[in-house]
């Protein structure tokens, strides 16, 4: 037996995820259901630091949901080379003039980028690159978002629906939460005469 026949017999690291029965995307709603598929429930109290009125967050019903995410984890987390898939539904409402929003992220490998696809409601894709320029692109049923690697990521829910939208994203790439905890967005999307503007922070 030569060389080449070794290696092809060898077991490889990872095969092919067996998922039965199939992870489903329901359709009318965006909810995730079968094997490997765990839920994150986000509410009031998680979003600490989050908004420009801390003391006004503080006063809300701290056990009100703010969003839930469901993700697909075929392969476990930081394996190279596989992809996640998730849902985000994010409630409507308002902190004073902020709305709504996720905590926001760059990724751990910061090259890694990641698809956003709306499903149903009004948002925003906040986007800060790491000079801190930051961007929102508009969400409606339909768009398709890329979010480029070295780049923080944030959803506001700018409308009166929960706005629901899938992503998929590489595998390896995690979360660093810190960095935005710590130094926030370079611009807050606030509700200004009924529309979504973007404001320079000082
Ligand atoms: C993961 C992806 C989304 C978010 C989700 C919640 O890379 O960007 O699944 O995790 O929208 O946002 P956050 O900022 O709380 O993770
Ligand atoms: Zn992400």
């Amino acid at each position: 037996m030569n060389s080449g026949e070794n290696k092809r017999n060898e077991t490889p690291k990872t095969g092919p995820t067996k998922v039965n029965p199939p992870v489903r995307v329901h359709l009318g709603s965006g909810v995730l259901t079968g094997d490997r598929v765990q839920s994150v429930v986000r509410i009031m109290a998680d979003m600490k630091g989050v908004y420009r009125d801390e003391e006004l967050r503080k006063s809300l019903d701290q056990q009100a949901v703010v969003y839930r995410v469901q993700t697909f984890y075929p392969v476990v987390e930081d394996e190279e080379g596989g992809l996640f898939w998730g849902t985000t539904f994010l409630q409507p409402g308002l902190v004073g003039d902020e709305y709504f929003m996720t905590k926001g992220h760059y990724h751990a490998k910061p090259s890694r980028g990641e698809f956003y696809l709306t499903l149903f409601g009004n948002g925003a894709l906040i986007l800060m690159d790491e000079k801190h320029h930051t961007v929102f692109e508009p969400m409606s049923a339909g768009t398709l978002h890329y979010v480029p690697g070295h780049t923080a990521h944030r959803v506001a829910n700018t409308g009166d629906q929960v706005l629901t939208f899938l992503a998929c994203w590489p595998s390896d790439a995690g979360h660093d939460y810190e960095t935005i905890s710590r130094q926030g967005f370079s611009a807050r999307l606030r509700k200004m005469r009924g529309v979504p503007v973007l404001v320079e922070e000082p």
